[in-house]
């Protein structure tokens, strides 16, 4: 399994609307939209999903929301993604289900570690990059760290954190089964054509193909 897993960011979306910004990069072969909000109210938050599933609907493309459970549950999002701070991933998971998508952020070994544990879909390997998107970081794991946890960890990888098209190709390498991008798309003058990029960069380094549902 290799994908692009766009990761909202609207203070980066420019003057576009972040809706275009997540149809545009499901045209450009998305395969996963994690909504992630800051700093919005609480309906807000749920009727912006709401207009995103829409979109993701013909896609197929499954919704994933950034550290709120009750707001996925309200819009019946496919998964959540949890950091260290958030709702424990236990708990996560009892309230989404057996079937959901429930990601966990790793940002130190003993989280590596910890994660082996725990049935969660992937691992967030967070930040693989420094990048000014997300400041409060534990610091970056580098190209190194990264395949020291491919090594070790049984989890699949989803890499975040300073991603773009020019070094797309090697964070793949170097283990990640998925690349989730912000700025790399959101920011981009055509996030359409940007993630196509993005798309192609991932494929050019895998021969295999699939999704976090498939096994
Ligand atoms: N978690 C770790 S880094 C990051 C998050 C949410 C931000 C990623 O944004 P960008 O712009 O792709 O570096
Ligand atoms: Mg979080």
């Amino acid at each position: 399994m290799k994908g692009l897993y766009l990761v909202t960011d609207r203070g980066l979306c420019g003057g576009s609307r972040l809706e275009d910004v997540v149809l545009g990069s499901v045209k450009g072969g998305a395969r996963y939209v994690q909504i992630r909000e800051k700093d919005q109210s609480t309906r807000d938050f749920v009727e912006e999903a709401l207009r995103i599933k829409e979109i993701l609907v013909p896609f197929r493309v499954p919704l994933i929301i950034n550290d709120r459970v009750d707001v996925a549950l309200a819009v019946k999002a496919e998964g959540v993604h949890v950091g260290q701070d958030d709702m424990p991933y236990a708990m996560a998971r009892r309230l989404m289900g057996p079937g959901a998508i429930v990601g966990l952020s790793v940002e130190t070994w003993e989280d590596v570690k910890a994660a082996e544990a725990l049935d969660c879909n992937y691992i967030g390997v967070s930040p693989v990059f420094e990048t000014p998107t997300k400041i409060d970081t534990k610091g970056a794991w580098g190209l190194d760290g990264l395949s020291r946890i491919k090594a070790f960890s049984r989890h699949r990888l989803v890499a975040i954190g300073g991603i773009n098209a020019s070094n797309a190709a090697q964070v793949v390498a170097a283990g990640a089964d998925c690349l989730a991008v912000a700025s790399g798309v959101c920011a981009a003058v055509d996030p359409q054509a940007a993630s196509r990029e993005l798309v192609g960069l991932i494929e050019g380094q895998s021969s295999m193909k699939g999704g976090l549902f498939d096994d």
